[in-house]
């Protein structure tokens, strides 16, 4: 999975980039170890030679500015960083610092997120009408299939921009996405949002949160609030001392667990293990996907090979202590290619 981080100049971007990225590397793409307990538990279970954790690549995109017309600058740059993520992880700013300019020249993040939503929604029905208007030219001089077929959609595009809701809300067909695949709509990629806080403003967080629910009822549980310099300043503290301040400041989880699991819970991520004498290793997949589509995750070939999945859940494992005694306890099963795989399966894939 790919997360980009965007937003305005000087939200915290790169701070957040950093403190994901354990400080190391000074590019703008880093690949992190998704931490998960319970494949360590499996690697200290089967004592493999090496642990393989999935992996969650972030990208540090620069900051979008804001020309003097007061529109957002939105370049072909950006359009081409954006193009390969699943997800994009909008970051706004609630710290003040006059260190530091905000191209606003003032601090309100619920004004960031509604100047984006905007400014992304106008940018795409600018491009909606200049495809339909092309569309219906290139018709009345050749009737070509593909665009009959695209028509509808943008026109469907239209009408949903005009009430200001994003297009990723228009239910679309395989066939549909294969049309679309060339373009980049900016609202159609799914977004997240993180609020860059300051470390006093501890008791602004849920005021701030609930007014952004208020007004986007689609990022119910979708914010994450940050302290991006004071994360980062703590990243290298010891542990202990570390834990202190995140304890004062309600900091259960870091950064990045919060982002993880924010952004496998909106994306509707799942993850799935293999053991072995080789390797324990975690793997991505998305929910709804059966045991021959995440065996095709583990392999491509296994998509035609699938025979069948043996499979036991990571806590019956844990319960049990081992596969035979699994079996006997008649939780090792064998399942077909439309068994529906679960967030904590262990499968082992059968194929020719
Ligand atoms: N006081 C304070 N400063 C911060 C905080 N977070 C980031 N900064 C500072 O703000 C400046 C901009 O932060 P960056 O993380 O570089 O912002 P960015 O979003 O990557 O900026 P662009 O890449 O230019 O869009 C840096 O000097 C940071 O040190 C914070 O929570 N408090
Ligand atoms: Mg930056």
């Amino acid at each position: 999975m790919q997360i980009g981080l965007i937003g305005l100049q000087n939200s915290g971007k790169t701070t957040l980039f950093r403190l994901l990225s354990g400080l190391e590397g000074d590019g703008d793409r880093t690949s992190v170890k998704v931490p998960d307990k319970r494949l360590d538990h499996l690697t200290e279970l089967f004592n493999p030679k090496k642990q393989v954790n999935a992996v969650l690549e972030v990208v540090d995109i620069p900051g979008l500015r804001i020309s003097d017309d007061g529109k957002m600058k939105i370049t072909s740059d950006f359009l081409a960083k954006i193009k390969n993520n699943d997800l994009l992880l909008h970051i706004v700013r609630e710290f003040e610092s006059d260190m530091v300019p905000h191209p606003e020249d003032s601090i309100d993040p619920v004004r960031d997120i509604q100047f984006l939503e905007t400014e992304f929604i106008l940018a795409d029905l600018e491009f909606v009408e200049n495809r339909i208007e092309k569309i219906k030219k290139d018709l009345q001089k050749l009737k070509q299939d593909r665009l009959v077929k695209e028509l509808p959609i943008m026109e469907k595009f239209k009408e949903v921009l005009e009430n200001e809701r994003p297009v990723r809300e228009v239910p679309l067909t395989d066939e549909d996405l294969k049309i679309l695949s060339g373009y980049q709509l900016l609202t159609m990629k799914p977004i997240i949002i993180g609020i860059n806080f300051s470390e006093n403003s501890k008791d602004k967080v849920q005021d701030i949160i609930g007014r952004i629910e208020g007004i986007y009822p689609q990022y119910k549980g979708s914010i994450i609030p940050f302290f991006g310099q004071f994360e980062l300043e703590l990243a290298v503290l010891s542990e202990e001392e570390a834990q202190l301040f995140k304890e004062d400041m309600g900091i259960h989880e870091s950064a990045l667990e919060r982002i993880l699991s924010t952004s496998y819970q909106y994306l509707g991520l799942k993850s799935f293990f293999t053991v072995g004498e080789d390797e324990t290793r975690a793997w991505t997949i998305k929910t709804g996907y059966t045991a021959q589509q995440s065996a095709a995750v583990i392999h491509s070939d296994f998509f035609n090979k699938f025979i069948r999945a043996e499979v036991v859940h990571y806590d019956d494992y844990v319960k049990y202590g081992s596969f035979p005694k699994c079996k006997e306890a008649g939780v090792w099963r064998l399942e077909g290619k439309e068994y529906q795989v679960k967030d904590g399966d262990i499968l082992n894939i059968r194929h020719s």
